[in-house]
């Protein structure tokens, strides 16, 4: 069993070398000369000798490697040593060999001349990083054997890794998986983000509310990063334009301000069986100079310093998603530096190139903006085009549109982001007149398609004129991207009808759709190993984690008891070590036959956690009415929630108090028993989504339909075997298609019907609007039964009157059908595996690899470009383009 895919873990295997030396696999070629760089004054040949070859990976090699960095990077002793540490000496050891393939790759990209994708997003939720890499390496096997003679378990020390939660949900997630797909399928690329030092706030949760505490994810160091010393870029703010006269062409100078440093971080990813390991790359704020020398000449040594901690702060923190952000200074410093730091790196990278020829700039540069935060990426190329490169207005605008490309997630209006001219104005002057001038040109075009037309005008422009004037960064993006798209069918169809329909109408071609996608390999292979072994044992190798289709063969089985009983057995397994972790973090103990319910995400109104907990609630009034013949009937359920709510969107905060509180009621309820145990876990992040999807036999999804853009954890449910319970909205629409109505419970209000319904809600008397069944749970609450608390009272006040805008009234009665289905299909517990099995295995399109494939050939226009891969034989080494034709059959030979 268990063939590889590729030659590669042959080839790392059979490396044996005894001692912690270099193996005897030969790492490309290249030559100094072939980079247009100056060949150095002294002898190099020694240097690449004694670096041309790769590390080894035999079961010595890698315990040496471990040990050597105990003492050598850790400076502990033998003695001393904890499991932390050795978390963290398995880590150096994984990194350099990460580091391997990076530069290997770099020096690749670099000498085919290749055209790279920058994805530039203000999230990376990347999650923990050693276990992927060693999944990705291949190397998990070999250092779980390595450590198992010094005394460690692998599984052990994952459990040491913080995690890094640099995003707040799923717009931040989608960004990793995106890394992760780009760097398997060998796309030269890059992501670019900000390197906070406090991620999304950890979530406590004290008397049933929630607490926020600071995340320092970086208290304890971060071996997964590089440090840039020599990648940094000045940043400036406010300040004032200069217009001067330069060969009668008058040119504006951006001067006077502040100006501070980004460092670059970069955070090696490496791809599936592939040696192509990309960079994201993170920027942190720096003070320019380390001293403000006028200050410390006059004796304000304090001022100098405070200078230099204001440089800092502007990294510091992860904005949380919420109302509190918008028009904050500093949160539009971050986006600034983001842009700004990416776009000089990458002109810099294209001016590498020996001919500087801008207009080639599309054909080797596309950039993806990840929502519009870094929207301002459009006008920074501009500003660097135009008053740096000295580049004329419209050539320069040629180039910016034929690079840039624009991810929507959001329909919400109050998402949509808007800036005050006048911040602008004060922190970013010479980008207020370039925003001026891109609009100027753009509703020029306007005027000439509809002629006097106010009404486009108005809404097409990038100023929005009303009160205070604003600059919309959507208007901004679409007006600068080549092409835009939504993230699931269903989204896109609403962009190009509601929000951007006078867009749409405008540039039909520019619109697409790119349905979303989440990477098999940290969601299945590291999250799910015993579903990915009984994949690759009837599948007969592991292909399928590069190739999901593959898992279309496996319908055929589902008609197979065996097969049928395997699976059951690893969602035994899967919900064991789920049981087991809840309860150490929330002291509950659940009944393991109980179908497990789950519902994970972001806490929000569009999201009805408020409508699952309302049902619980009449769930649980239900089962104290029942006769204990009726019991007997009843499926036991175990209800988990999870999510973070925005620290200042108090009705959401208000949702986890209710579910807290129904908890303690049920929980402490001898009457319920196991029939009924409702859990809120704790700071949902990656790596408990990493224990809790696996285990999960019915996952909620039940936006109002055309709220939720896409969805991403729907995905990572079904590829886990998991039901959905959901409305037809974002993805679960093309999931409902694949998977087949019969393998999912689909209930509530369709897009088409929301508007008539929310009319009616407010046409009606709440008490003919709210069924009988909700009126009866809103009476206990009001009774005191899950606590005497005013806020409780508030939250069914915030639907009671005509306030019901996300139809939870609406769609109650026949969310409570769907939950009686459910209810009949777990009493057959075979045809519930068989069910679940058909969503595992027709997951396949949700497949990053498949999302990232599209954007490739639809929207980058990109060619995947495999670094050569180690050679057995010093002489068979790839040597870059100079290879012969009989050393290119010899790598070829290599590789097969
Ligand atoms: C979110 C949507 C989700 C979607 C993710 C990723 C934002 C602004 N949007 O539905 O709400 O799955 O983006 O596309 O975070």
């Amino acid at each position: 069993m268990d063939q590889k895919a590729t030659y590669r873990t042959s080839v790392r295997r059979s490396t044996v070398q005894v001692g912690g030396s270099p193996s005897n696999m030969y790492r490309p070629e290249y030559q100094v000369e072939q980079f247009g760089l100056q060949a150095s004054p002294r002898d190099t040949s020694k240097i690449w000798e004694l670096m041309d070859s790769y590390q080894g990976s035999d079961k010595l090699a890698l315990q040496q490697s471990i040990v050597h960095h105990v003492e050598y990077t850790l400076a502990r002793t033998r003695f001393d040593f904890s499991k932390f540490h050795s978390y963290q000496a398995l880590s150096h050891s994984v990194r350099d060999r990460l580091i391997e393939a990076f530069n290997d790759t770099n020096l690749h990209f670099h000498q085919m001349d290749a055209k790279r994708i920058y994805y530039l997003s203000l999230e990376f939720l990347i999650g923990r990083c050693l276990q992927n890499a060693l999944v990705n390496l291949d190397l998990e096997e070999d250092y779980r054997e390595a450590l198992l003679d010094l005394g460690y378990k692998l599984e052990e020390l994952y459990d040491e890794e913080v995690d890094p939660a640099l995003g707040n949900g799923g717009l931040g997630r989608l960004a990793a998986c995106f890394l992760d797909s780009l760097a398997t399928l060998n796309y030269p690329s890059f992501g670019y983000g900000i390197r906070y030092t406090y991620g999304i706030f950890k979530q406590l949760i004290k008397d049933g509310y929630q607490v926020e505490s600071p995340d320092f994810w970086l208290n304890h160091g971060n071996p997964w990063e590089i440090e840039r010393l020599d990648v940094q870029y000045q940043i400036r703010f406010y300040g004032f334009v200069k217009k001067v006269w330069d060969h009668g062409v008058e040119r504006s100078v951006w001067e006077g301000g502040e100006t501070i440093m980004a460092r670059a971080y970069d955070t090696p990813i490496p791809g599936y069986n592939t040696q192509n390991t990309i960079a994201l790359r993170l920027w942190k704020s720096h003070p320019a100079s380390e001293f403000d020398f006028s200050s410390f000449n006059t004796g304000d040594y304090f001022k100098a310093l405070e200078q230099r901690q204001k440089a800092e702060y502007i990294t510091s923190v992860l904005y949380p998603n919420d109302s509190t952000e918008a028009g904050k200074e500093l949160r539009l410093k971050q986006q600034y530096l983001l842009v700004s730091a990416s776009m000089q790196d990458i002109v810099r990278r294209f001016k590498r190139r020996k001919v500087l020829d801008w207009n080639a700039f599309p054909s080797k540069v596309a950039v993806q903006l990840n929502d519009t935060h870094p929207a301002l990426a459009i006008v920074e190329l501009l500003r660097i085009l135009i008053d740096i490169e000295q580049l004329d207005n419209m050539s320069a605008w040629q180039i910016v549109t034929k690079s840039f490309n624009y991810t929507n997630h959001t329909v919400l209006p109050e998402a949509l982001e808007k800036w005050g001219v006048p911040l602008i104005e004060k922190l970013l002057p010479r980008h207020l007149e370039i925003i001026y001038l891109i609009n100027f040109l753009f509703l020029e075009k306007v005027q000439q398609k509809y002629p006097n037309n106010w009404g486009k005008l108005n809404s097409l422009s990038i100023v929005e004129e009303e009160g205070t004037k604003k600059v919309r960064m959507a208007n901004l993006s679409i007006v600068g991207s080549k092409f835009v798209n939504g993230v699931a069918k269903i989204h896109t169809e609403l962009l190009k009808t509601t929000i951007f329909k006078e867009f749409f109408e405008m540039h039909p071609n520019k619109f697409q759709n790119k349905t979303n996608g989440v990477t098999p390999r940290r969601w299945v292979r590291c999250a799910n190993p015993a579903l990915a072994a009984l994949y690759d044992r009837v599948l007969g190798s592991d292909k399928w984690v590069l190739d999901m289709e593959q898992l279309k063969q496996l319908e055929s089985n589902v008609s197979d008891p065996q097969f049928v009983r395997d699976f059951q057995m690893i969602k035994m397994e899967n919900k064991e070590r789920f049981v087991h972790w809840i309860r150490k973090t929330c002291q509950v103990d659940l009944n393991i036959d109980s179908l497990f319910d789950i519902q994970v995400k972001r806490i929000h109104e569009y999201k009805r956690q408020l409508m699952n907990i309302l049902y619980v609630i009449y769930r649980y009034l239900m089962i104290k009415e029942s006769t204990p013949e009726e019991r007997k009937r009843i499926v036991p359920r175990s209800v988990c929630f999870g999510g973070k709510a925005a620290p200042g969107y108090i009705n959401a905060k208000r949702v986890i108090k209710l579910i807290n509180s129904v908890a303690d009621v049920i929980n402490n309820d001898h009457q319920i028993g196991d029939l009924l145990k409702v859990v809120f876990m704790p700071n949902y992040n990656v790596s408990n989504a990493q224990i809790i999807i696996p285990a999960a036999e019915l996952s909620q999804h039940i936006s109002t339909a055309g709220t939720e853009a896409s969805g991403t954890s729907n995905m990572k449910f079904i590829m886990n075997g998991c039901l959905i319970l959901g409305t037809l909205d974002g993805a679960n629409v093309e999931i409902d298609e694949a998977v087949g109505r019969e393998n999912i419970f689909i209930f509530g209000t369709q897009v088409e019907d929301v508007d008539n319904m929310k009319e009616k809600m407010r046409n009606t008397d709440p008490h003919e609007y709210f069924p009988q069944e909700l009126l009866k749970v809103f009476t206990e609450i009001d009774n005191g039964r899950f606590g005497h608390n005013e806020e409780l009272k508030w939250i069914v006040d915030s639907i009671r009157y005509k306030n019901d805008n996300y139809l939870v009234g609406q769609d109650f009665k026949d969310y409570i059908k769907a939950q009686q289905q459910v209810d009949d299909l777990y009493r057959q517990p075979n045809e519930w595996a068989k069910k679940s099995i058909y969503n595992a295995i027709r997951s396949y399109k949700f497949s990053s690899d498949r999302t990232i494939q599209e954007y490739a050939d639809e929207i980058w226009q990109l060619k995947p470009i495999k670094v050569p891969e180690p050679a057995a034989q010093k002489h068979e080494r790839v040597k870059g383009i100079a290879l012969s034709k009989s050393q290119q059959e010899m790598a070829e030979k290599i590789k097969n």
